[in-house]
């Protein structure tokens, strides 16, 4: 072999183990690195005994053998008795002895049909830890939560776990279009190779079902809201179809965006009218063949008119006449129909902030029992920082699901580091106080506010062919935290982040401490250096990539940024107070009483809520002007202490996904000085006023700014 062939097959092979890294997500099962917990794991892990046979306890046996031999160096026998100890037994319900059912009766009580049990229990005087569950797909999930166990180096002596997820419908959005561009994704393609489909399956199908099912996701709408009604063709359906039958044995059930008009486009029907006997009996007999090739299908997502959409306001009906047509085509099925509340209109002058209550809460009550309501964390869209919706808590009758962004659409893309679980907690437990002190968000969506009967949480995807899956690495963790949100809205986003480490880089308490600490301060590190003390949407228009605040000339007012900000000589903020807006009056008394005052209004969310001269006087005694500026410098400086940080992570990790973060981070820089020189260079305009000393000063102009143009950024259909 010549010496050039050698290097370039070194070199491949090299990259392909460092690529798998990537690739493996949080699933990387690194080999244990001490000593006394390895000897701890084996001494308690000899053999597995594995009850049943289905796809899906084959695929528990199958991680099981994976990831012990990855983490421990061997595979534990399988066997079939247990007349030795220490055993990982792992079956569902139907298949554990009398003696072992009794032995759990306690857990069993507790858990769900989806929930699992982990626990040492001892058969004839010898230890034994068993998984179990209702259902061999509980049992794989008690599985995956036994390797985290073992993958963040938890002790497996005297385990006790009897744990639920506390929503039925954990469920990704994909955004994807049929030509396999992503709306909003910045991740590559989508997943979904319609052209190859069904014949072709694709590993990653398997491998994105695996790792949907390690962190409970138990849904996947796999097309855009902005829907193409071919998906509900045939030719279409069969593809469906072979995704469902790949997704199954792991737990998801495969959901279709439902276009309003298909009955027309694909239908020959001269009308889509949700009332008309021809457009039912249409979605009706769609259902039907659609049920007949995936009986388990999930049902629809709608969005209608909203953003160009068609829907049933097109034919003089309205959102629950929609809904209740397509939920009685799904109802013979148990299929659901989950009716997006993102609705807001270029015709309407009020407040966009305003218009989904406002065309949604009259409506309670009056949605059929398998229609739930997908509304966003926030009424604008998927800001940096949002306060929560004011829908939470205020339909009490009425189903509301949660529809959480992890493709970073406001965020800065797939290039800034930003653990967005910290913003989903935060919204998760905001008080509505619709029923009194401690109504949170969390319990109007987990539905124990209200007792509803379904529940769910949903995630916009960013994942797509990157070989990594989501552009950054540390993307990785914005899905793996969604998912461990959605089974538990109120885990806490520093375990998440610690879990999350682990398993993905290092067990090396010098790694986790500064890289989970950079994690978490991320989130207000973008809110600083884009959107400070509750500015939002001043994004770049059409793509969101970068500022535009000066943005101002769009056909549709509440497309531009100006719309939002509203900055002047005499102060900056949209006033939604009761003076202005009136948007306060969509909460609860209590929390309208504290956004309306100016006193009282959380800092963070000022400027979203009020109209603040630019010498008002904020509680560190900072003027308007000065504390806004502070706050972009202060944004670009924890991203330099993020750079720091990670600099010093070199010798625990690959040096793949050392490099790669490391060029990342130095985009991130980039782009947040960005932010904070045009924005503040923006602004001055208006307040006429100096930058404080500590405020670097902006090396280009204005002018400079705003000529910059993106005519390719990624995601913009
Ligand atoms: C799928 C925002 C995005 C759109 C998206 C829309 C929605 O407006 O910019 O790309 O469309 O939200 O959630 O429906």
């Amino acid at each position: 072999m010549t010496l050039s062939r050698f290097v370039f097959l070194f070199l491949l092979v090299s990259f392909s183990a460092l690529a798998q890294k990537d690739y493996k997500l949080w699933l990387q099962y690194n080999s244990v690195a001490n000593p006394s917990i390895a000897k701890d794991y084996k001494a308690n892990l000899k053999g597995i005994v594995v009850l049943g046979n289905s796809e899906t306890i084959k695929i528990a046996e199958k991680e099981l053998k994976t990831a012990f031999s990855e983490m421990l160096g061997n595979t534990p026998e399988i066997k079939f008795d247990l007349k030795e100890e220490n055993n990982l037994v792992v079956g569902s319900q139907s298949h554990l002895s009398s003696e072992i059912k009794s032995q759990l009766q306690t857990e069993f009580d507790k858990i769900n049909s989806e929930g699992y049990i982990i626990k040492s229990i001892s058969l004839q005087n010898k230890k034994q830890i068993i998984i179990t569950g209702k259902n061999d797909v509980a049992v794989l999930y008690g599985v995956f939560n036994f390797l985290r166990i073992l993958q963040t180096n938890q002790s497996v002596e005297n385990l006790t776990i009897a744990d639920s997820p506390k929503t039925n419908i954990r469920i990704l959005n994909h955004w994807d279009n049929l030509d396999r561009t992503v709306e909003r994704g910045y991740a590559g393609f989508s997943l979904w190779n319609w052209q190859k489909l069904p014949d072709f399956i694709d590993q990653r199908y398997v491998d994105y079902a695996r790792a949907n099912a390690s962190i409970g996701i138990n849904g996947t709408v796999l097309t855009n809201v902005n829907a193409n009604a071919l998906i509900l063709t045939p030719q279409y359906l069969e593809k469906v179809e072979a995704l469902a039958n790949v997704f199954r044995p792991y737990g998801i059930k495969v959901y279709l965006t439902a276009r309003f008009s298909a009955p027309i486009e694909i239908g020959n029907l001269k009308t889509a009218d949700p009332k008309d006997s021809e457009v039912i009996n249409w979605w009706k007999n769609k259902a039907a063949e659609i049920y007949k090739r995936i009986p388990d299908f999930g049902g629809f997502l709608v969005k209608a008119n909203s953003e160009g959409q068609p829907g049933p306001q097109n034919y003089g009906r309205n959102h629950v006449d929609g809904a209740n047509m397509l939920a009685d085509a799904v109802a013979p099925f148990k299929g659901i129909v989950m009716w997006r509340a993102f609705v807001y209109s270029e015709h309407d002058a009020n407040d966009r902030a305003k218009q989904a209550y406002a065309e949604f809460q009259p409506y309670d009550g009056k949605f059929k029992e398998n229609v739930i309501v997908q509304v966003k964390n926030g009424a604008i869209d998927f800001q940096p920082r949002e306060p929560f919706h004011p829908l939470f808590g205020a339909m009490p009758k009425t189903p509301l699901m949660m529809e959480f962004q992890m493709t970073q659409e406001y965020l800065g893309f797939s290039t800034h580091l930003v653990f967005l679980p910290k913003l989903f907690q935060e919204v998760l437990e905001a008080d509505t106080y619709q029923k009194g002190k401690g109504s949170t968000v969390a319990k109007v969506v987990d539905g124990t506010l209200f007792q509803n009967k379904i529940t769910g949480i949903a995630g916009v995807a960013n994942i797509g062919n990157d070989l990594n899956w989501t552009g950054h690495p540390f993307a990785q963790a914005n899905w793996y935290g969604f998912g461990r949100l959605a089974w538990n809205p109120y885990l806490d986003s520093e375990i998440i982040a610690d879990e999350w480490l682990r398993s993905t880089f290092s067990n090396d308490e010098n790694f986790i401490k500064p890289i989970k600490r950079m994690m978490i301060e991320s989130r207000e590190a973008v809110v600083n250096y884009m959107t400070p003390l509750g500015l939002h949407h001043i994004m770049d228009t059409g793509h969101h990539y970068g500022p535009g605040p000066w943005v101002s000339n769009l056909s549709r007012p509440e497309w531009n940024p100006t719309y939002y900000h509203k900055a002047d000589k005499n102060g900056i903020g949209f006033d939604r107070s009761k003076s202005g807006t009136n948007a306060v009056s969509q909460y609860a008394p209590e929390v309208a009483k504290l956004f309306d005052n100016l006193e009282t209004c959380p800092e963070n969310e000022l400027l979203w809520f009020h109209h603040v001269s630019w010498d008002y006087k904020l509680k560190n005694g900072q003027t308007l002007w000065n504390g806004m500026a502070l706050k972009y410098q202060e944004g670009v400086n924890q991203v330099e202490e993020m750079q720091n940080v990670w600099k010093k992570t070199e010798k625990y990790i690959d040096s793949e996904r050392f490099h790669e973060v490391a060029m990342l981070l130095e985009i991130q820089h980039k782009e947040a000085k960005w932010w904070r020189d045009a924005c503040l260079l923006y602004f001055q305009q208006f307040s006429g006023k100096e930058l404080p000393k500590e405020v670097q000063k902006p090396t280009q102009t204005l002018e400079y700014f705003k000529s910059l143009k993106f005519p390719f950024a990624p995601g913009n259909g």
